[in-house]
């Protein structure tokens, strides 16, 4: 027998324990050992078989890594099928979080019972599959149709509590899941309970299936594995138990194959890689109790907001008590949110708008705090003054951070006598609901002051990516460059609408005219005057139709009119009839004649500018890895999920037809489509992006 599912024999009761940190994944190893130990208990006269996990967890599903890789026998499906069909009663012990072929393993056995703690789920398709081991088949024989859809469309976790009252479990109790494993076995034995298969269980009763896969479709945005879960579900009110697993497989099989399965799982091991850098391998953070905030605008509060639902003490800095006031009442509001959803209880708001917040408004109110982040106006001056003042009051070894979204953060940590201490922490509004942080690291940054930085990323449930000094870091450079693009077609001929509307279809939640009007078009005039005001290079094309729109005062959502009219609400968005004159007249103006685009010409300028961008960033060293470019536009910028980023995406079209669209373009703007030297190179060396993970790895 293997070790990672170790057998023992206790009275009547065969123990199977899975011992494969660090979370039970249900790898060969651990299935043959189930095979194994279910066998041997039926020859070794035991009357019942307990399967539980050491460790962290129960089965947390199968093992992710094997994907992709020809599989190995025996298949998940058939060691469910062997645990069920076995004479002796088989009860599972849940602790930890029993996902996926776990859940699976359990629904497999007799009798399940869970620890208070535990939760469970088939999260199967937010990796881009669908239950693949009887759990579309097995489940809705258990709780019902509609139930099991909730859990499979959604991959949510659910609580042993919730589970309880849906019937996926028969029992919870205190103790170790080996304890009160045990005990319930010990329970039946004595009760002389029987053998209950949950696949001889009734077929369960119809529902209308056909709409509710169009549904399902629907609330996906583009994503297919919720909809074909259903088709799998659907198997199990219609078949025998038998051809379902057929149907399921099939379904599985069809998911597996597709783009959005490796874009899934790209983006599930990225997200875990962007935190592993090999420079903070054994380097300790400093300690971060509290933290003061300077700036208490949308973004202060978000963060104060943030750090406080994590626990820190918060010192909020602002420059007047009027503003002060105000600042601790966006705080309360925020909070107040919080526990309207059940995050925090009347109790923890309490103490956490009276205790662990600290409003001041003089600076010598942050002489204790571990880490100090400003988050004032983006003005290069303000910024020093800030900084200056910092440096004067804060303790030695205190971290000065800035959330600065495109300023150079070496500019910043000059002004002060300690720029080891000093770092970017790149937050996205609103900053209590985005999950991205950028780490910004400056050249003289010293590494515990980064592992500080990784760490309150952790604290605050962030996804933390590392970042180097340059215009706008890792994301707002690329989105600058691809708005750029964006623009340039419409000057060419496309509508800001076709352009929302074909990057909506691709998996964006909102197209980039949408998403300027949500953020305020007051920011985009900025950044234009001051480029302008700087000096822009000759070759680079320029318009006025976004700068007319705001001179009249249409500054998006915040005053009802931007490229959309929101007089009927932020949703219910229509074209603003303004907008297609003012960029005919512009089009007039430099002589440009319009041409039609079609939706798949946009997509592909769109992407390749961000690709070709995002190609830079790395070459540069301002990302270390692609892997980080693809988490940073995931958790940033609202890329869809299922395409794991825009580097996968490259990968996946392949790299060399992206490179000849670049150089075909090029030939009427060399200018902006001038290829990335990274990209060139990669293309010569018949490599892509995912190489260079690995390189990393
Ligand atoms: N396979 C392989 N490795 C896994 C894994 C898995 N299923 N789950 C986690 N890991 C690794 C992870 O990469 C990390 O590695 C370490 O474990 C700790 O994870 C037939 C088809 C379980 C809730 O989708 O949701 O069953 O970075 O850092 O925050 O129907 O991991 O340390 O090297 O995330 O405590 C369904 C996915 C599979 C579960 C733990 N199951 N995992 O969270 O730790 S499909 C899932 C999670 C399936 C059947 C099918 C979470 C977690 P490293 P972590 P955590």
């Amino acid at each position: 027998m293997s070790d990672a599912i170790m057998y023992e024999k206790i009275g009547d009761i065969a123990v199977l324990a899975a011992n494969n940190p660090p979370v039970n994944a249900l790898g060969l190893a651990v299935r043959q050992g189930l095979i194994d130990g279910i066998e041997r208990a039926e020859k070794d006269g035991a009357k019942a078989v307990l399967i539980y996990g050491e460790g962290r967890t129960f089965f947390a599903g199968a093992d992710i890594r094997e994907f992709g890789k020809p599989p190995a026998e025996p298949f998940l499906p058939d060691v469910c099928t062997r645990i069920e069909a076995s004479p002796l009663i088989v009860v599972s012990a849940l602790h930890g979080t029993a996902l996926g072929g776990g859940l699976e393993i359990a629904l497999g056995s007799h009798y399940r019972i869970a620890v208070p703690k535990a939760r469970m789920g088939l999260p199967e398709v937010l990796i881009g599959i669908m239950p693949g081991a009887g759990g579309t088949q097995r489940l809705p024989r258990l709780i019902g149709i509609d139930k099991s859809l909730d859990v499979i469309t959604s991959g949510r976790q659910v609580g042993a509590q919730e589970a309880l009252e849906m019937g996926i479990i028969d029992k919870i109790a205190e103790g170790t899941p080996r304890e009160i494993g045990l005990a319930y076995a010990q329970e039946l034995i004595d009760a002389a309970a029987p053998r209950r298969a949950t696949s001889e269980m009734p077929n369960p009763a119809p529902v209308d299936f056909d709409a509710l896969y169009d549904a399902v479709l629907k609330k996906a945005r583009g994503q297919l594995a919720p909809a074909v879960a259903v088709r799998g579900v659907q198997a199990s009110s219609e078949l025998p138990f038998a051809e379902g697993m057929k149907r399921e497989r099939e379904l599985f099989m069809e998911l597996m194959a597709t783009d959005q399965r490796e874009g899934l799982i790209h983006a599930f091991f990225s997200e875990r890689a962007v935190g592993k850098l090999p420079e903070l391998d054994g380097v300790a953070p400093r300690d971060l109790n509290a933290i003061g905030v300077i700036g208490g605008g949308t973004m202060g509060a978000g963060i104060a907001t943030s750090a406080l639902l994590s626990g820190l003490k918060v010192t909020l800095l602002e420059m007047n008590d009027k503003a002060a006031e105000a600042a601790r009442g966006r705080i309360a509001g925020n909070l107040q949110g919080a526990l309207k959803r059940g995050k925090i209880s009347a109790a923890q708001f309490t103490d956490l708008t009276e205790t662990a917040l600290n409003v001041a408004t003089d600076y010598a109110a942050l002489a204790d705090a571990d880490l100090v982040i400003e988050a004032v106006f983006e003005d290069m001056g303000v910024k020093k003054d800030v900084f200056t003042k910092l440096d004067a009051v804060c303790k030695p070894g205190a971290v000065l951070a800035s959330n600065t979204s495109y300023l150079d953060v070496n500019e910043i940590a000059a002004c002060t006598s300690r720029p080891g201490d000093v770092i970017g922490l790149h937050f996205f509004s609103p900053a209590h609901v985005m999950k991205l942080l950028e780490i910004v690291v400056a050249d003289k940054t010293a590494l515990d002051v980064v592992a500080t930085g990784f760490a309150l990323g952790k604290k605050m449930s962030k996804v933390s990516v590392r970042a180097g000094v340059c215009d706008g870091f890792i994301g707002n450079r690329i989105l600058s460059k691809y708005r750029t693009c964006a623009d340039y077609m419409i000057l060419d001929g496309a509508s800001p609408y076709q352009i929302d509307a074909a990057l909506e279809k691709f998996g964006f939640a909102m197209g980039p005219y949408a998403v300027a009007d949500l953020a305020g078009l007051d920011i985009g005039w900025a950044v234009r005057k001051r480029k302008r005001a700087e000096g822009m290079d000759p070759r680079a094309r320029d318009f006025t139709y976004a700068d007319k729109l705001c001179e009249d005062g249409n500054f998006g959502q915040k005053t009802g009119k931007g490229y959309y009219d929101y007089a009927a609400g932020a949703k219910a968005r229509v074209p603003n009839p303004e907008v297609l004159p003012l960029i005919e007249a512009d089009r007039a103006t430099q002589g440009i004649t319009p041409r039609a685009f079609t939706d798949e010409e946009i997509l592909r300028r769109y992407m390749a500018s961000m690709v070709n961008e995002a190609a830079r960033v790395v070459g540069e060293g301002i990302a270390k890895r692609p892997l980080d470019v693809d988490v940073t536009l995931l958790y940033g910028y609202g890329f869809p999920r299922y395409r794991g980023g825009p580097m996968k995406w490259a990968d996946m079209q392949g790299l060399p037809a992206l490179l000849a669209d670049i150089k075909s373009w090029a030939k009427d703007d060399p200018y902006f489509w001038e290829p990335a030297p990274l990209l060139e190179q990669l293309v010569a060396e018949g490599r892509n992006f995912d190489d260079l993970n690995k390189d990393a790895s």
